[in-house]
Formats: structure tokens, C-alpha cells, sequence
């Protein structure tokens, strides 16, 4: 459906999936994607032009759809061809109608069976449906029952995200249904990937408990790195502060992170696999690991009997 080697989709990750990750993706055989959360629309086109430079092979372009200038994306993906659109954090019910018409297959990333439907009957191509274990803007529900409650509800192809980052996490996704899966946290150890050293650093040594979700009193849950800054926001919010408060201190925390090195006062965004994931490799080698186990690991699961212990007891 798609034109990729591989199942596998990489995150938009606002700020970070950019050239080159993006196109290191899609010359890899997997579906690079840029995010176009934060940035200008003049910035975005730069992206895109600058994409095609470096890759003949599908890309898309991810829109949040929170951001002022979602409809000004949204005409950039037609005017510049881009053949697929992945959305997040909304509906992005007013654009599907001029984005189907163009021919552009449309997957928005969903956190739970009833926006999944909405979205399916709304004419979306596929759904990617992402777990809270993912980093970043999450819903309410983990993946292992998010997955199959999805692909029981939809007819379109489900794509799997939320806590994946190596090769067992794709097999899981597949045997609970998914016909693909997205991966974001691994990536932000690629070396062709543009965040800073320190943040690459906090992601090597977090182990499995260092994420933590703040901004659930305010309706938008967002999982990062524990730090000074999230520590800061969950007092605050046990206080009631305002939202211009918090607003205050989250100005400007994702650049901070990603460009500035300050992972102090910066927002990490990274799921809870980051526990897991230790070393910084190339998005080809990455790729081609995950899948190279998966394919090992499948092969070994057709030795477990899981009669035998019945037998046994007989
Ligand atoms: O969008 C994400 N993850 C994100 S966006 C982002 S940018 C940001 N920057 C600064 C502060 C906060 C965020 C970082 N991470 N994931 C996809 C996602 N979409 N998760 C949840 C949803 C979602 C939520 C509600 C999708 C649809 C929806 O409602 C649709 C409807 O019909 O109401």
C-alpha cells in the first residue's frame, strides 16, 4: 500500500524528525516522517524540498493538529506531492476530503477505539494506534489492549505504536494484529539524528522507570525524562497553578532540549522504552536488527508447544 521495504513508520517526533533522519528512513526501506509540529509553514517546505533532494522513496509529513497553522500545512502536503499524510493530537476531519481528492493516503495516529472508528469512517487509509507508553502527547490506554481492540474494531490496516523498540516489540504488534508498527524513542538514538548529545545521553541511561507523565490535570498528558522541569510542573499542578503558570515554564522547554542542551530545564520527550535501549547506531543497522530479530524470534515461537504442560499433568 504504501511502497516500503519494511512495516515500520518512524515517529514524528516535533522538532527532532527532520532531515536527515527522515529521509535516512525512507532510504532505509521504512517510512520516514517529518514533523511539522512547531515549525513555520516556510520552514516545513524547506523540509520537504530538501527531503526530496536526499530520497526517491515515499516519505510523509506528520501535521499536529494543534498547531495554528495546520490548514497551511495541509495545502503544502497537495501543492508539494507528498503521497502520504500522518496526523496527531486531533482530528483532522476538515482536511481528509481535499487530501483523498489529491490522492494522498491519509493514517492519523489515534489512542483509542472510538476516535479509531471516527477516523475509518471519516475515509482514513489506516490508523496508527498509539499505546501511553509512547513519549510526547499520549492518550489513556497502554498498548498490549489498545492493539487488538483496535484491529477488532476497524477494517483498515492497523498500525502498531507505543513502547516498541526492538525486535520482540514487532513481533508482539504483529501477533496481536497490527499490520505494521511505528517506532519513535529508538530513533532518537540514530546517529542521523539531529537532538543534541546530552539528550541522546539521558536516553542511554534512563532505565525503565525514568519517564513520567505530567499535564493530566489539564487534559493533555505529555510522557517525558523525569528532570528539574517536570518535577517543577507536577508540584505546580498539585498546587492548581494557573495555566499561564505552567505555560510559563514549558515556553520553548522542547527546543531547549533538542537544540540547547539543557536537559534540566528542557522537556524530554521519550517513551518508556527508553529504559531499554543502549546504544547509538545507524537507521539502516537499527532497522535491519529490529527485523533480523524479528524474523529469529518468529521462527523460535513455532518450537513452543503450549500443550505440553497439559500433557504432562495427565
Ligand atoms: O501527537 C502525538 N504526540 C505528540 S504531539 C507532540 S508536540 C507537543 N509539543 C509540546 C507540548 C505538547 C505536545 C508531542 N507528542 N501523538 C499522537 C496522538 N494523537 N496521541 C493522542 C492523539 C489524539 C488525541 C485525540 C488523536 C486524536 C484525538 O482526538 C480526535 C478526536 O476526534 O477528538
Amino acid at each position: 500500500m504504501l511502497g516500503i521495504d519494511y512495516p515500520i513508520f518512524q515517529g514524528a517526533m516535533a522538532q527532532i524528525s527532520r532531515e536527515p533522519l527522515v529521509s535516512a528512513v525512507s532510504n532505509a526501506g521504512g517510512l520516514g516522517i517529518l514533523a511539522a509540529g512547531g515549525r513555520t509553514t516556510a520552514e516545513v517546505e524547506a523540509e520537504i524540498k530538501l527531503i526530496k533532494q536526499h530520497t526517491d522513496k515515499p516519505f510523509a509529513v506528520n501535521i499536529m493538529l494543534m498547531d495554528q497553522n495546520s490548514e497551511e500545512i495541509s495545502e503544502l502536503i497537495i501543492k508539494h506531492n507528498v503521497p502520504i499524510v500522518t496526523t496527531g493530537a486531533g482530528s483532522p476531519k476538515r482536511f481528509i476530503g481535499k487530501w483523498k481528492a489529491a490522492g494522498i493516503i491519509v493514517i492519523p495516529v489515534i489512542p483509542n477505539v472510538t476516535i479509531a472508528k471516527k477516523m475509518e469512517a471519516l475515509g482514513a487509509d489506516a490508523v496508527v494506534a498509539e499505546g501511553m507508553e509512547a513519549g510526547g502527547h499520549i492518550g489513556t490506554l497502554s498498548s498490549l489492549p489498545l492493539w487488538p481492540q483496535v484491529v477488532d474494531a476497524v477494517s483498515i490496516p492497523v498500525i502498531a505504536a507505543g513502547g516498541i523498540g526492538d525486535g520482540r516489540g514487532i513481533l508482539a504488534a504483529f501477533t496481536l494484529g497490527a499490520s505494521g508498527v511505528q517506532v519513535g524513542t529508538r530513533f532518537l538514538l540514530a546517529k542521523e539524528c539531529p537532538v543534541r548529545e546530552k539528550f541522546k545521553q539521558l536516553i542511554l541511561d534512563a532505565n525503565d522507570t525514568a519517564t513520567v507523565v505530567t499535564g493530566s490535570s489539564h487534559g493533555a498528558p505529555v510522557r517525558t525524562i523525569a528532570n528539574a522541569l517536570s518535577v517543577r510542573y507536577t508540584a505546580l499542578e498539585k498546587q492548581h497553578a494557573s495555566d499561564e503558570e505552567l505555560y510559563e515554564i514549558t515556553k520553548g522547554a522542547l527546543k531547549r532540549a533538542v537544540f540547547d542542551d539543557d536537559v534540566i530545564s528542557g522537556s524530554v520527550m521519550a517513551g518508556e522504552i527508553s529504559g531499554m535501549l543502549n546504544k547509538e547506531e545507524s537507521v539502516s543497522d537499527m532497522i535491519k536488527e529490529m527485523f533480523d530479530e524479528a524474523e529469529l524470534l518468529k521462527n523460535h515461537l513455532t518450537h513452543i508447544n503450549f500443550h505440553s504442560s497439559n500433557k504432562k499433568s495427565q
